[in-house]
């Protein structure tokens, strides 16, 4: 076992385990928090996670996962549809440690994980599933929700700290991105225009999961069906069209988020109808306004992405891990590229919402 091994090992001692650790191991893709499978020698497995430190209030954003996993659990048809906390010895939802603070869940068992839909099923499948959350999610208490990560999709904000980040330029990298500043400004009137309809009251703000990637779905390894919705720092009062938009930014990409060969990088109309058939068909309860957002919703939540990726460039890769140079600037051009793509495809793909509203 090595050190580090130990320490998690340690860690993961601290909560209500079902007999000892025989061996943790680093798990899935994740570019904030940091993830370990545990497996035990009673045969239970787990997942245990350090929470980045970007998230500043911890007691909060556990009690958001305790309550909405409850939520769904109370409604569930299987108890593998939902992610479940498992408690410290002390009864708290995380322990803190001279690492950080970590937290453990029941590994939900017989499921896929998929970083890229291997069928347009798929896809469906899983517009199937984040649908559903939001649906089940509808009459949540909304007000008992806890801003984890403020601001969190204010476009308009991100705007401005790349604005700044550009102007104060620490490390020297702005003269690398002036073609990406460039698109990126020439959309920021637009990029807010979600923004200041939610201010208005023109869209609901409703309980949403706000980082809906393929790969914060499990599925049902026996049926191919969507199961369980993953990944729940995230979940705050937001738009339905984060929802939508960031899981067709991601999920509708012919090609990885930091490809190199942009011209391998569009977005593929055929993925957008399947989730959008399988989103639609499982909240069919969203108002005529937000379906006739839900193009703008894919558009912004992509430039967003770009405008933050292009941000933690410019402020020396403080945010999301990275594992090469200029590996979130490949990142943000991946982005700007799906968004003039979708700018292309746009009456295509407003042809398409139209068809399953
Ligand atoms: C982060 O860690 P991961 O990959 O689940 C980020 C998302 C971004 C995504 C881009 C809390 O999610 O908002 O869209 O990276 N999550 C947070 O890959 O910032
Ligand atoms: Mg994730």
């Amino acid at each position: 076992m090595t050190a580090n091994e130990q320490t998690l090992t340690e860690i993961a001692l601290s909560f209500n385990i079902e007999g000892t650790v025989c061996k943790c191991l680093p798990f899935g893709k994740g570019l904030v928090n940091r993830t370990y499978s545990v497996t035990c020698d009673s045969g239970k497995r787990y997942i245990l996670q350090r929470i980045s430190p970007f998230f500043k209030d911890v007691p909060g954003l556990m009690e958001n996962i305790i309550s909405v996993t409850k939520w769904i659990a109370e409604r569930a048809e299987d108890p593998r549809e939902t992610m479940a906390v498992l408690l410290a010895k002390d009864g708290k939802g995380w322990v803190t440690t001279k690492d950080g603070n970590f937290r453990m869940y029941e590994f939900v068992e017989g499921t896929l994980c998929m970083q890229r839909a291997e069928t347009a099923d798929d896809f469906e499948e899983s517009g199937k599933g984040f649908g559903r959350f939001l649906e089940r999610l509808s009459d949540f208490p909304i007000e008992t929700l806890h801003e984890t990560l403020p601001n969190f999709h204010d476009t308009p904000s991100r705007y401005r700290t790349l604005h700044d980040s550009l102007e104060n330029d620490v490390c020297d990298r702005a003269k690398y991105v002036r073609r990406e500043t460039d698109f990126a400004f020439e959309r920021e009137e637009e990029a807010g225009l979600l923004h200041r309809m939610r201010v208005y009251g023109e869209l609901p703000t409703r309980v949403t999961h706000n980082d809906t990637k393929l790969n914060n779905i499990l599925f049902d390894k026996a049926t191919r069906k969507a199961l369980c919705v993953i990944d729940l720092d995230t979940v705050m009062p937001g738009l339905s069209l984060y929802d939508f938009g960031d899981a067709i930014r991601f999920g509708a990409s012919t090609a990885d988020g930091d490809e190199t060969d942009l011209s391998l990088v569009n977005s593929d109309l055929r993925l957008f109808e399947a989730f959008t058939r399988g989103f639609l068909s499982a909240c069919p309860g969203l108002t005529a306004k937000e379906k006739a957002h839900l193009v703008q919703g894919a558009k912004t939540m992509t430039l967003e992405c770009g405008v933050r990726f292009l941000t933690d460039f410019l402020e020396g890769d403080r945010y999301f891990s990275v594992s090469r140079e200029n590996h979130n600037l490949d990142r943000a051009r991946t982005q700007f590229k799906l968004v003039e793509d979708m700018e292309k495809k746009w009456d295509e793909m407003l042809s398409i919402v139209e068809k399953y509203s």
